[in-house]
């Protein structure tokens, strides 16, 4: 059964690069049996229609492939014009037991709506989805291909494979539930052309996951985050909006949401691609955005560009170490690697990530060194001011307590580590010896100068010693809070301190 395609969308026709006649289309799609690709696996009447995909699958299925989009640019945006000798590039789509409907729907949005003579290829990622056919059938249709890992490699490793294969010099990499916009490729492929160490992103409008209607995003936001490492979208502040006097400049982003972005493919494998130690999905678009600032390049998001996603509630498959653990492993590999001692407060905000493996980063801490990437605090000054940096004149220091006697540390000869002993308390007038005076950090360690009180193991009644100070190590940590009171008891219940009562006074 073939396709009919009595009805081309208008904004294809009416394209000012790209016409093509029903004709045409009709012999550029014979061969693909779209009614019978759709027909495998469809929402049955009594299923509950987001148990596959965690989007009402009903819905999408209910919706044209070929559906028309409202234009959600801004009007100016139909004013610009864009080089007629733009780089042709690949478009890369990974994905992992995708629904056909909006795979589909993802791949002829692209051939609708882009100019056939940019897309050099659509190269398909099956991540070991269970059906290997949701992909193989689709090379049916112009210009795609389809690549199959053997084993489930997550969304980092299958686009390095994806990008690996590309021939074009551009490299577009989009998620498999997207519909592309009236002219989204152009502008991001005119920002590459001019510069090739840009990379650049659409505005992600929204498709409801419920209804799959096609809604438009804001187009004032950028990508932020917190130092839990957790992405947000947020506003311009109003200084940034004053000074956007055109509504179609390219805004520049801290940190692009990571799954749709146009970047220069010899500029990519320059910046070393991805880390691909990192599994299945999840921070690595803190890691390429780091490394895309801080290595000599930027990140911009296009408001003429529009990109449609359906954002979803959950993820719909099985992360094998967990969904947590995988994030905590991708987001620590980059606070190894990129934040320098900024990682503190990540590890203050994330306290689960201390003591999670996370792997050998010597690779990409070499590849840092290399490319001589610029510092965390470079990126923090120039990039994103507007991260708040937690504020050490809040920790706290004082003595900590036995009775009458205090925690000290002292030098033994012939030993490189001071230990710790209970003495006299020599302070005078409120001020505490040097030795017996102690911070408690940000990082929720308990320090003096360099080192650090440390469980000697995770397990109750551990012995407590004084080590280098460690962020990433969990026996350093001591949750318990200090905000309201100024003295404290700890017990040996897990906590830091093994003898039977101390209290600690700070102020
Ligand atoms: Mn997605």
């Amino acid at each position: 059964m073939k396709l009919k395609h009595k009805s081309v969308p208008v904004d294809v026709a009416s394209c000012d690069s790209f016409k093509i006649s029903d004709a045409e289309w009709e012999d550029m799609l014979e061969g693909f049996d779209e009614r019978s690709y759709l027909s495998a696996r469809r929402w049955k009447p009594g299923d509950d229609p987001y148990t596959l995909y965690a989007f009402n699958q009903r819905e999408s299925e209910r919706i044209p492939s070929n559906r028309a989009l409202r234009d959600t640019r801004n009007y100016r945006c139909t004013t610009l014009h864009y080089d007629s000798d733009l780089p042709p590039t690949s478009i890369i789509i990974t994905f992992h037991n995708e629904a056909r409907s909006t795979l589909l729907r993802t791949i002829r949005s692209v051939l609708n709506r882009t100019p056939v003579h940019l897309i050099r290829e659509i190269i398909l990622v099956d991540d070991f989805s269970d059906d290997e056919s949701d992909c193989q059938l689709l090379t049916k249709l112009p210009k795609v291909k389809c690549i199959r890992n053997v084993k489930r490699e997550g969304l980092i490793r299958s686009r390095v494979r994806g990008a690996d294969a590309a021939r074009a010099g551009v490299l577009t990499f989009l998620d498999s539930h997207c519909e592309v916009n009236k002219d989204w490729l152009p502008p991001l492929l005119q920002r590459i052309k001019q510069d090739s160490t840009r990379v650049v992103s659409p505005v992600i409008d929204i498709i409801n996951m419920d209804t799959f209607a096609y809604v438009a995003a804001s187009a004032d936001l950028r990508g932020g985050f917190d130092w839990s490492l957790h992405f947000k979208w947020e506003q311009l502040s109003p200084e940034q909006r004053a000074r956007r006097t055109d509504p179609t400049q390219p805004i520049k982003t801290p940190i692009i949401a990571g799954g749709l972005f146009v970047i220069d493919r010899s500029w990519f494998n320059h910046l070393g691609k991805y880390d691909t130690a990192m599994d299945i999905w999840g921070g690595e678009n803190f890691e390429i955005s780091f490394r895309v600032w801080q290595c000599g390049g930027s990140l911009e998001i296009l408001p003429c560009s529009r990109v449609g996603h359906v954002f979803r509630k959950k993820h719909p498959y099985v992360f094998p170490e967990g969904n947590a653990n995988t994030y905590i492993k991708n987001t620590r590999r980059t606070a190894e690697v990129w934040m320098d001692d900024f990682r503190l407060f990540y590890y203050s905000a994330r306290p689960a990530a201390r003591g999670k493996s996370y792997g050998d980063i010597q690779g990409r801490v070499e590849l840092r060194k290399k490319l001589k990437c610029k510092s965390f605090k470079w990126y923090l000054d120039n990039v994103y001011p507007e991260l708040k940096v937690p504020d050490d004149s809040d920790s706290q220091s004082g003595v900590i307590k036995q009775r009458q006697n205090c925690l000290e540390s002292r030098r033994v000869e012939g030993q490189d580590l001071p230990v710790l002993t209970l003495a006299p308390c020599i302070g005078t007038e409120g001020v505490p010896a040097i030795n017996q005076e102690w911070v408690y950090t940000h990082g929720q360690q308990i320090r003096q100068q360099q080192h650090c009180l440390s469980l000697s193991t995770t397990f109750p009644a551990s012995q407590v010693l004084l080590l280098p100070c460690n962020m990433a190590d969990g026996k350093q940590v001591c949750t318990h809070t200090h905000t309201h009171t100024h003295t404290h008891t700890h017990n040996t219940g897990g906590a830091l301190l093994q003898a039977s009562h101390y209290s600690i006074s700070y102020g």
